[in-house]
Formats: structure tokens, sequence, C-alpha cells
């Protein structure tokens, strides 16, 4: 089966800004469409995003990348077979022809290397999850959601850290939600409560947006709720830390940092609220915050330690950087490279050094849900998709939840379902597989024993309340009585 037509077009995504969208049929009148999402806070050696720079929209238009498909790419791919994408990216790859995308742009690569990878996946009558994971030969496998309940940085107004997350310890995608719509809720009361409310507002991800509040604060309100909603969590910060650094200093709540200071920031948080991890805990480009992080390496850490910014999504930089096993955890942007061909690589990458896969969405989204599918194809540790609020982001959720509803009335057909697994305990403990270079790091909680149910689809648990009761509260409790 061949490709018969190509339809970019020009749509908006979730902060209202032009991206680009790629509609493509087959002979057989099978069509696939794929939306580019953006990012706000950028790693430097990511791929460039292509913009009009002038024109409608400010600039930031993306008919440039239309002409380019219309003229120099479609022609090329009319009558091109299905099934291969490894060819259609490379030669895609190239057609470009630059080291980083600048040419056509990787949003006009990415949205046809997306909308074939789909479908192809249709083609074959698969979804789109299967045939990822037959693709990369890889298990696929519920990740852990990361999810934002809190925003700051380039999102929103109000914290200098970028994303204040918890991770539920259950991989079913229907207790991971209700966590995360308990907490997120409970959350919102909790800030309104405390700063009026304003404090109601989210920023880009749906992360809620106080002003006048801190760290402190944010993580005590967290961490009260662990334990009181469905399924125990972690806690885990994007700190984005290129946002709030210039010449050396990094400049969160009030204070003017080195990196050797603001790394005792965050070991006074873990000691407080054991933090699961921290991604971009430096500036890239900050010697002395690397210097601390290759310090860390083979050794105990307080929190693991994530890449974004310092790995955007490229194998060359992940083999680079993971020759010292700096990262314990590396997010995956199929934006921040260009096509599915190369995101596919990093991943392999990323898994070839022993680190966790977390793949994440942009704060720019749209209502594409292929992140879902993807997270699950190749069986990924993590994805970060948000909150549970917005269509762009909830598109995410709903997605994980109609996998695992397809393959319960399919009599789970694959292995899936319920991983309990307490990351504090499999990851902050060093549980590695033998022979890796992962770092020893001192024992925490054990392990939470899961005995798989005879389906694979957790059996519904008791249902924890909503808003947690007062009863166990220190007199400092944030927590609203029930
Ligand atoms: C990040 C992402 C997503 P952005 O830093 O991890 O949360 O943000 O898309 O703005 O880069
Ligand atoms: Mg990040």
């Amino acid at each position: 089966m061949t490709i018969k037509q190509i339809i970019p077009y020009q749509i908006l995504d979730s902060r209202g800004e032009p991206t680009l969208m790629v509609q493509m049929s087959s002979e057989n009148g099978k069509t696939a469409k794929f939306a580019v999402p953006a990012g706000a806070s950028l790693g430097k050696t990511e791929a460039v995003e292509k913009r009009d720079g002038e024109g409608p929209y400010g600039g930031l238009g993306v008919l440039h990348c239309i002409e380019a498909i219309n003229t120099v790419i479609t022609p090329k791919f009319i009558g091109y077979p299905l099934d291969q994408l490894e060819d259609f990216d490379e030669l895609l790859i190239a057609l470009d022809g630059s080291e980083r995308k600048e040419n056509l742009g990787a949003n006009t690569l990415l949205a046809l290397s997306g909308a074939y990878l789909k479908l192809s996946a249709l083609e074959k009558n698969q979804p789109l999850w299967q045939y990822i994971s037959e693709h990369n030969n890889t298990s696929p496998e519920f990740p852990q959601l990361f999810a934002t309940i809190v925003g700051g940085g380039k999102h929103a107004p109000g914290l200098d850290i970028q994303e204040y997350m918890i991770v539920p310890q259950n991989t079913n995608p229907d207790i991971a939600t209700q966590t995360i719509y308990d907490v997120y809720h409970t959350i919102r009361t909790v800030m309104e409560n405390l700063y009026g409310p304003s404090a109601t507002l989210v920023g880009d991800e749906g992360g809620l947006a106080p002003i006048g509040t801190s760290t402190e604060v944010i993580l005590e309100a967290l961490s009260q709720l662990n334990g009181k909603v469905q399924s125990k969590f972690d806690i885990a910060l994007d700190a984005a830390a290129n946002s709030f650094y210039k010449d050396g200093l990094y400049t969160i709540e009030t204070q003017s940092l080195h990196a050797s200071d603001l790394f005792k920031l965050y070991q006074g948080w873990d000691s407080k609220f054991n933090l699961y991890s921290i991604e971009d805990p430096f500036a890239e480009d900050d010697l002395e915050g690397t210097e601390i992080i290759k310090n860390m390496a083979g050794k105990p850490k307080p929190f693991l330690v994530v890449a974004d910014d310092y790995t955007t999504t490229n194998k060359s930089r992940i083999e680079e950087m993971q020759k010292d096993t700096l990262f314990d955890g590396i997010v995956i942007k199929p934006n921040q490279v260009g096509t599915f061909t190369e995101t596919f690589a990093a991943i392999a990458a990323a898994r070839a050094s022993k680190a966790k896969v977390i793949i994440s969405h942009r704060s720019g989204e749209t209502t594409d849900s292929l992140l879902a599918d993807l997270a699950y194809g190749v069986g990924a540790m993590g994805l970060k998709l948000g909150a549970p609020i917005r269509g762009e982001r909830v598109a995410k959720y709903n997605r994980l939840l109609e996998i695992a509803a397809d393959l319960d009335s399919n009599q789970r057909q694959s292995p899936v379902g319920s991983r309990v697994i307490s990351p504090s305990a499999t990851a902050k403990t060093g549980s590695a597989p033998a022979g890796t270079s992962t770092p020893q790091l001192p024992p925490s909680t054990p392990p939470v024993a899961y005995k798989p149910p005879v389906s694979p689809i957790v059996q519904p648990q008791p249902v924890a309340p909503a808003a947690p009761t007062t009863a166990a509260q220190p007199t400092s409790s944030l927590v609203p009585p029930s």
C-alpha cells in the first residue's frame, strides 16, 4: 500500500499559537493525521522549529512549512510505500540536509513522520501502540504517570520551578488517573483557601498557578495527601533550571544561588519531602552544575536526576552524556529531534545506558494522543502528561484509559495491567539489572509486594475519599477537612 495524498495545514496549539498538522491518505482511502506540539522551555540543542517570521499570527505561522511540503516533499512521496518508517524518515532527513533540521524545520519533518507512522499502523489494522511495539521489538507496558499538579517557570507565573508533579506508584491507568484527580482537586482547594480564587487559575500544562506561594508550601501540601488517595505516589520536580539561570547564578524564590547552594536547597526539600526525581536540576551550560551531577554518579543519590534540556532526545548526546551514567532518567520528546525513527533511536540509547525512559508532552500541545501509544508501546517507565484537565492533556489520559479498556475487552490479548511499584524502592535503592553502572542508592521503603490479580487489569481497590480527612494531620495541616 502506498501514499496517495498529503495535505498539510495550519492549526492552533493549546497556547493558541499556530502549528502544523499533516493529513496523509493511502490508496485505499485510509487517512491519518498528526499535529506537532511546541515547547516553551527549550534545550539549546533541540532541532529547529521553523516559523514564518513574518505575516499573520505575529510571524509564528507555519505557512512556509506548508509550502515546502507541497512543493519539495509531497512530490517525492506520492506512491511511496507505507510501513517503511526508517527509509521514509531517512529521506526526509536527507531532503532537509542540515544538522538540526533548520532548512525544512523539525516541525515539518515530525508532522510527516507522525502521519506516516499512524497511517502505516492503520494499514496493518493495528492499534498504534502495537505497531510501535512490533516496530521496536519492545514489550508494551503502562507507564507511571508524571502528572503536573502545580506549574511555574515558563509555564505559569508565581513559581520559579517549572513543574511540581506526582507520580502514582500504580500504573493501572484508571487507578493512576483517579489518584491524580484526587490530588489535583484537593490541592486546588488548598490553594484557593490559602491564596484566594485566583490560585485556581492554571498554567500551560493545566498545573495550578498560585501567586505568592513557595516550593515548601506546595511540597508540604502534596506530601500531606500521600496515603490518603487511591494509590501512593512520589513527588517529582522539573526545575527546568535553564529558565532561572543567568551569569552563573540561579534566581529562585528571592535568592541568588550558585549551583552548590541550589543543590543544598534541593537536598533540603528532599530530606523533608522525599523527592523521587528532579529533571534539569541545573542549567545545561552551567559547568558547576554538571560537575555536581558528575560527582553524584555512582554514589548514593538523594533523588534521581533526569535529563531533558541536557539530552534533547538526541541519540548522540544521550550516548555521550551517559558514558559516565550522568542521568538516571531521560526525557523523550519527538519534536526535540524531528522524526520518529530518531525518537526510537534515542529511546534505545537511553535504555542501553540503563536510564529510565520518560516520554513527554510539550507545554504547547495538541489534542493528538500519539504519546500515550508511544509510551505504552515502547514500555516506557514514565509518561509526562500534565494536569488532568484541558483537552490537550486529557486526550493523553483518555487514550491510556481507552487502551486499557480495549485490552480488557479483547480478553487481555497482551500482558498489561497494574504493575504496582514503588519507585523510591526500586529506583532509589538501585535495584537495576546486574552489570549496570546505575549508582547504588541507600535502602529506603521496601518494595510494595504486588501480587498480580488473575486478570492483568487490576480489580478496583477500595476508593479513598477525594478530600482527605484531618484525622492524622499535624497542626500545620494545609489540607482542608472533608
Ligand atoms: C519540559 C516540557 C514539558 P516545554 O520542560 O519538560 O513539561 O516543557 O514543552 O515547555 O519544554
Ligand atoms: Mg523538562
